[in-house]
């Protein structure tokens, strides 16, 4: 619990409210939101609400009052959860992670970079230059990763379209000594499509006039982090690849296809290292293996090679954003690390991944975002509960059960070998012949219409297009996410060995490919099981992020939607969780030392054989010995209010003993 702020701020920690009821969290969250305070905790885990504003909150001299401060001594801040992960793994060589989740604008990334900021600047001290550029290139890989994997929504005007998370590692100095991204899901179709209103990825813009001095902080970063001349040209000779097949247009003469204007095939020869022959051809051809084993090249339809310029141009970003991240990964990887002699290497994750998604037009992304989510706050609601059991356990307290709700069965309908969703999608793109969207729905609504938690148009008719509609159309498009092989020789035989190392599976003749590559909601059910994984080994802290309005207004607060995300993010749920035994624990040492003064057998000094029994005394003359419990280390406190009594006598009693002191040092008394 944080050490309470004037209460017109509101609690500091909603573990503190009168009531757990979704009216009193609402008015909490408002009230410190009107108030300039955008944090709270939830006891460890930090609330946020996005100012939509500059404040003026992350600079040094915050940082120095958080810095090896304990979570409670400080009103509520990102800053406070990442010192104590960062305590956490340096005193207790504990690997930690901190999961940001919230939705599309709710300050994710923002968050991330003020917690990596943090790290950097409380960590070596001494200046270290080799630790000093492994930090450099940690902050600038975000300015990198942001221009390629960032774009304009109509939700956020620097939305990440991929998830990150990103683990830091440090030596046992608690320095920085290189880290790891993965990258989740980025959603390439973009590159071809975008709704009204919506841009590119920043990156096309970048070399254009309109975003001229984020390319140049974009260059400045790539040559930071180590990109050489030849790489940074062939990043822009993709983006131009890329730029130039938007643009390309089919016709049909009445035989055969033909690409119109023989001079954005130049181009790209010239762009890509390869020979023009080659180019037109696999936009127009592909090659088929035929059953008898014989090799033919089959003209494509207009449709067809449509098709297959689209897929080209969201594999080339794909496969560059990917080279893009594996690249920072090699020049951030720990090197010369030896156990033996440098003690330990933990890590600090942290994770910053697409909120749950629910725009007009749900397809294939949001439900492998929403998927993602549900996985994450299963995780959450684990951890949580089982972080809790623990520490009762530790201190030999009786644990109480608490009912939430389990959400593990929506991740069963999604991810169940045979039955669930995604095999249901995969089993139909699997299937030769014309399977349809509309034919694999009909296939999930025989095998899941007795879900409780399964509807679609078919199982339930009064649907109508209002509320949280996932349209099927294109699913099984994106699943498949088909390229045609030819592409992959085409980039594979480029002279430019940037490129070529982008495409290694191209070097497969027609038939050598036998395989069938995993579908796209396959490998990414697998990124994510991965995920979850790494992080549930690891000391969780959360910050949950919500978006006060749709307007990206500073001073609005959109009671509806507020309370929409507070619901399914769980929040009241962990207040609950967390006030279900023990609203409040703290260790006896430093309970005494905050509340000894409101105690005359504790003032100015104790003669108690030891803290704990100081601690009783307080507690016993304060009358609220029935709403507690002694644990081996720490004092738990069942419910806020006997806190607030103690709070509110210390409160009171500081101006006296300030006046008190000071009559004492000017020699008055
Ligand atoms: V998305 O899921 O990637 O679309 P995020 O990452 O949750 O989303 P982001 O961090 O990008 O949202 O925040 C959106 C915008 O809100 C930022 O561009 C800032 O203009 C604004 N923002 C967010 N957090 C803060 C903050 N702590 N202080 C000031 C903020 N402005
Ligand atoms: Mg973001």
């Amino acid at each position: 619990m944080a050490e309470l702020e004037g209460l017109e701020f509101g609690k500091s920690d909603f573990v503190l409210l009168d009531e757990v009821t979704m009216e009193q969290f609402m008015e909490n969250l408002k009230l410190r939101f009107e108030k300039g305070r955008i944090y709270t905790f939830i006891g460890e885990v930090v609330v946020s609400v996005n100012p939509y504003r500059e404040m003026d909150i992350y600079g040094k001299e915050t940082i120095d009052a958080y810095r090896g401060r304990e979570l409670y001594e400080n009103p509520p801040h990102l800053y406070a959860v990442s010192d104590a992960a960062y305590k956490a793994m340096k005193r207790r060589a504990k690997d930690t992670c901190i999961v940001i989740s919230g939705e599309s604008g709710a300050g994710k990334t923002e968050a991330s970079k003020y917690i990596m900021q943090y790290i950097a600047a409380i960590t070596n001290p001494t200046q270290r230059a080799e630790v000093e550029s492994v930090k450099n290139v940690l902050l600038k890989s975000n300015c990198v990763l942001e221009a390629f994997g960032n774009a304009k929504t109509n939700r956020n005007d620097n939305s990440s379209r991929f998830g990150k998370y990103m683990d830091i590692n440090f030596n046992f100095n608690g320095d920085p000594t290189g880290g790891h991204i993965n990258n989740y899901l980025l959603e390439k179709s973009r590159v071809v499509h975008q709704q009204d209103g919506e841009r590119n990825f920043h990156s096309f813009y970048q070399t254009t006039n309109n975003d001229r001095t984020s390319h140049k902080a974009v260059m400045s970063a790539l040559n930071v982090i180590g990109f050489s001349e030849e790489e940074i040209n062939s990043i822009y000779q993709i983006l131009a690849t890329i730029l130039l097949l938007g643009n390309m247009q089919f016709e049909c003469d009445g035989e055969s296809v033909q690409i119109v204007g023989l001079e954005a095939v130049n181009h790209i020869s010239e762009l890509t290292a390869t020979d023009p022959e080659s180019v037109s051809k696999s936009l127009l051809y592909r090659t088929v293996a035929t059953g008898g084993g014989e090799v033919i090249e089959k003209g494509h339809s207009e449709q067809d090679a449509c098709f297959g310029r689209d897929a080209f141009a969201k594999a080339l970003y794909e496969r560059l954003f990917g080279w893009i991240v594996s690249r920072i990964n090699t020049v951030i990887e720990v090197k010369d690390y030896n156990p033996m002699l440098h003690g330990k290497n933990t890590v600090i994750g942290v994770l910053d991944i697409y909120g749950f998604e629910i725009f007009d037009n749900n397809s294939f992304e949001q439900f492998c975002i929403n998927y993602c989510n549900e996985k994450l706050q299963q995780l959450f609601i684990e951890l949580i509960l089982r972080q809790e059991q623990g520490e009762y356990q530790r201190e030999g307290i009786t644990w109480q059960h608490i009912d939430y709700f389990n959400n593990q069965i929506i991740v069963d309908l999604v991810e169940q070998p045979h039955k669930g969703i995604i095999s249901i999608l995969d089993e139909a793109c699997l299937t030769v012949g014309n399977v349809t969207d509309t034919v694999c729905l009909d296939s999930m609504d025989t095998k899941l219409a007795q879900h409780p938690h399964y509807t679609s148009r078919k199982t339930d008719r009064k649907y109508g297009g209002e509320g949280d509609v996932t349209f099927m159309e294109g699913f099984l498009d994106k699943n498949k996410d088909m390229l045609f092989q030819d592409f992959k020789r085409l980039m594979y035989n480029s002279a430019n060995p940037v490129l070529k190392e982008m495409w290694p599976d191209g070097h497969l003749s027609i038939t050598e490919v036998t395989k069938r590559p995993l579908t796209a909601a396959t490998l990414f059910k697998n990124s994510i099981v991965a995920l979850v994984d790494k992080l549930a080994c690891k000391e969780p802290y959360y910050v949950r992020c919500i978006k006060p309005n749709e307007m990206k207004s500073p001073v609005l607060f959109d009671d509806a939607r507020c309370q929409h995300q507070v619901a399914y993010l769980g929040l009241m749920e962990n207040v609950m969780v967390r006030r279900a035994g023990f609203a409040y624990r703290q260790p006896y040492s430093r309970f005494l030392q905050r509340y000894k003064m409101t105690c005359e057998y504790t003032w100015p000094q104790h003669l108690m054989a030891s803290d704990r029994e100081a601690v009783e005394t307080i507690v016993t003359q304060h009358g609220f010995q029935d709403d507690v419990a002694y644990g081996h280390t720490k004092l738990f406190v069942r419910t806020p209010r006997s806190l607030f009594t103690l709070e509110q006598e210390r409160a009171a009693l500081i101006p006296i003993l300030v006046l008190f002191l000071q009559k004492v040092w000017r020699g008055a008394l």
